[in-house]
């Protein structure tokens, strides 16, 4: 088996270049958003990138190859094939063993990344500690992972449907760093603000080269992540946000869904509850996220740091 994850050519090129480029996760499409728009959406964010003069690298398991670049047909079979897998890290090995077709979490899609030699990663929201720990402990295994992954990933904080201080406290014992961007709070995901503060922000993507540049020099482990709210009128109305997610999380509980499937069952029944419309909002988080992401890695290739 050849080197892993396989590169595309373009991929391939700019690494070597010091080029910049951005990873992107593929379980937001293949779990995450509805069918067949999110063909579009994902074609949609290669194209924000591309724009930006940074090559696309979506990480996704095709017939048990790990890749990083995706052409065309490996695109539309994790958008479109109802046959893909959820994998996180753990899973990965046992996904190329069995040859099977699956999009990436963000622990999965950071493993990969790093791996290739690629240093920023752009997605919605990771996952973490789920509401309701106490009685059935659900933590994502996107934590772990990025707990001994050196890469920086723009989100819009974690889901608002965990418990965020409970998962703010999980990434502080597990050693990831995080910083607001141009913000002192965390962010929620499809809402602004989660009320909870931090301990620092980065104002421009220079600031978070700079800040890469001396992780590096600590040979860090972890990863940087990197809070990117969306601006409040883009956010989803906190009042509809909290009564539908109080439906949904009560939903999944009557339904017994359990492990992977809580995180596709709750952002498929926010779709649902209103109207498309958590849908929308989520497009716009991603968006935010690879335009920062762009940014980053454009300011990190001019660092000539490799
Ligand atoms: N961000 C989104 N939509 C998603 C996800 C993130 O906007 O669907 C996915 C990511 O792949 C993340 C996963 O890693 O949800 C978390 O799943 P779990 O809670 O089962 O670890
Ligand atoms: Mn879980």
């Amino acid at each position: 088996m050849s080197a892993v994850p396989e590169l595309s050519g373009p991929v391939r090129a700019a690494l070597q270049a010091g080029r910049p480029v951005v990873a992107l996760e593929s379980t937001i499409i293949s779990h995450g958003l509805p069918r067949p728009d999110n063909l579009a959406a994902a074609r949609s964010f290669e194209e924000m990138l591309t724009g930006a003069g940074v090559t696309p690298a979506t990480i996704a398991v095709v017939d048990g190859v790990p890749k990083a670049g995706l052409g065309e047909a490996d695109l539309e079979r994790i958008a479109l094939d109802e046959s893909v897998v959820k994998v996180g890290g753990r899973d990965l090995a046992m996904a190329m063993a069995a040859r099977r077709t699956a999009g990436t979490t963000v622990a999965a899609t950071s493993l990969l990344a790093a791996r290739a030699g690629i240093r920023v990663f752009a997605t919605g929201g990771l996952g973490g500690v789920h509401r309701g720990f106490a009685e059935s402990p659900d933590e994502s295994g996107d934590l772990t992972v990025l707990s001994r992954t050196a890469i920086t990933v723009v989100s819009a904080g974690v889901k608002s449907i965990l418990d965020i201080p409970a998962t703010l406290e999980r990434l502080e014992t597990l050693g990831v760093a995080v910083a607001g961007y141009r913000t002192n709070r965390f962010p929620a995901f499809y809402l602004t603000d989660s009320g909870q503060d931090l301990d620092w922000r980065l104002d421009s993507p220079q600031e978070i080269a700079t800040v890469m540049a001396a992780r590096d020099l600590l040979r860090e482990e972890s990863a940087l992540l990197v809070a990117n709210p969306l601006p409040p009128d883009r956010q989803l109305d906190p009042e509809l946000h909290d009564r539908v997610l109080a439906e949904s999380l009560a939903a999944a509980g009557a339904a017994g869904i359990r492990g992977k499937a809580v995180t596709p069952f709750l952002l498929g029944y926010m779709r649902r509850a209103t109207g498309g419309v958590s849908v929308a909002v989520n497009m716009d988080v991603v968006r935010g996220n690879v335009a920062l992401a762009a940014q980053i890695a454009t300011a990190w290739s001019e660092r000539g740091a490799g």
